[in-house]
């Protein structure tokens, strides 16, 4: 007679950004290259004072380069195995090959750096983003092993893929980059950016997870169209999609550099970009703190050169439960913060990994955390979600 097997793993399970962390997908350098210049998308190296900026380079990113951040990187793996978590890297990938679909064409692609721009895990379900940018179309495909594995060995494991946009020249605003300030200013509050709302479009990275809780920030990788889709696909399900908007943001591309959840009832927020008032209300009536962010080590004009986002990447923690998170080694202000606020902080040097898209949220997707999906802000019971 056969014995009755043991129960069949659970690998698939995460639903907030807090709990204790069990497994997760962190980055690789490897094969990079430098992002095109595209409709959705306008690298500039950062001009130092006093010089011009030189054209921003194309192609394979130096291989000195690369082995900086993958050093990098690797001492971040070592940190979490210590910990006991369960670490699996990305499939090497040429980004320096041109890509042509139906629809575009486009010089050359990125990295696989950054797994949660695109995957995001939301309970039992892994999703897959549409993705914003031609050079990121087929970025998922890095991960295409690592999520086929899990949704194999794990009976209960949904795998859904978002539907992928045209990126054709239709779907992008390239007007948008030659707004001059006074126009960003005029045009904050209509929250238009440099993507259309034609077509469904969302980055992994503008969702944070609080349980039953989804926050969406429209941003330049994510519109409206995204957020309904979102909102669509994940309400019948029992969860609350809630778009969110910070307002004094000009160019916001992700939200884990301005919102950044810790645990229940804390939120690490940016001080130059305030979550737009009435969306505060939430936390506000659910007793939340919202604690802003020092201000970060590096000033906009120390940051790597070919570096694309903002110095802000600084507050990209990632926490591996309630009471221990990872920071950039450097970024002492922000240590001492989380330390008076009851965390136990780890460091880890990031900052060559800056210029491949992001530090330490960025360069992670996590796949299973303990815990289950809860209630945080059980006032919104009566909440009727828009846009389903
Ligand atoms: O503030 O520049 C960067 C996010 C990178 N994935 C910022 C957001």
């Amino acid at each position: 007679m056969r014995e009755v097997s043991a129960s069949p793993p659970q690998l698939v399970n995460s639903w907030n950004e807090w709990d204790p962390l069990q497994e997760i997908v962190v980055g690789s350098a490897d094969h990079a290259a430098y992002e095109p210049t595209e409709p959705g998308h306008r690298p500039q190296v950062r001009a130092r004072p006093g010089q011009p900026a030189p054209p921003f380079p194309s192609g394979p990113k130096p291989l000195d380069t690369i082995e900086r951040a993958n050093h990098e990187l690797e001492g971040l793996v070592a940190l979490l195995e210590s910990r006991g978590i369960v670490v699996r890297r990305p499939d090497p990938y040429e980004f320096s090959r041109p890509l042509r679909t139906p629809t575009f064409e486009v010089d050359s692609q990125y990295c696989a750096t950054c797994p949660r721009d695109v995957l995001i895990t939301i309970g039992n379900e892994i999703i897959e983003a549409t993705m914003s940018r031609r050079a990121r179309y087929f970025e998922h495909l890095c991960y295409r092993r690592l999520v086929q594995g899990y949704w194999s060995e794990d009976p209960n494991a949904r795998w859904t893929v978002a539907p992928k946009p045209t990126m054709a020249d239709s779907m992008y605003r390239t007007e948008f980059w030659e707004w001059s300030m006074s126009q960003r200013y005029e045009a904050m509050h209509s929250f238009e950016f440099c993507i259309s709302q034609d077509e469904v479009v969302f980055d992994a990275a503008d969702i944070a997870r609080l349980g039953r809780d989804i926050l969406v920030q429209e941003s330049m990788t994510t519109n409206r169209a995204g957020i309904r889709w979102l909102a669509r696909h994940l309400e019948p399900r029992g969860l609350r999609v809630h778009p969110v908007h910070f307002p004094l943001d000009r160019f916001p591309s992700h939200i884990d550099c301005t919102f950044v959840p810790l645990r229940p009832g804390l939120v690490l927020t940016n001080p130059e970009r305030p979550l737009h008032e009435q969306e505060a209300r939430m936390f506000r009536d659910g007793d939340w703190q919202l604690v802003d962010a020092p201000q970060p080590v590096l000033d906009e004009r120390d940051m790597p050169l070919h570096c694309q986002s903002s110095k802000w990447l600084a507050m990209n923690v990632l926490s591996l439960s309630p009471t221990t998170v990872v920071c950039e080694h450097h970024e002492e202000p922000l240590h001492e913060l989380l330390d008076s606020l009851g965390f136990e902080v780890l460091t880890v040097p990031f900052r060559s990994v800056y210029e491949f898209g992001g530090s330490l949220h960025c360069a992670t997707w996590d796949v299973r955390r303990e815990g289950g999906c809860e209630d945080y802000f059980p006032h919104l019971r009566h909440h009727q979600a828009p846009g389903a």
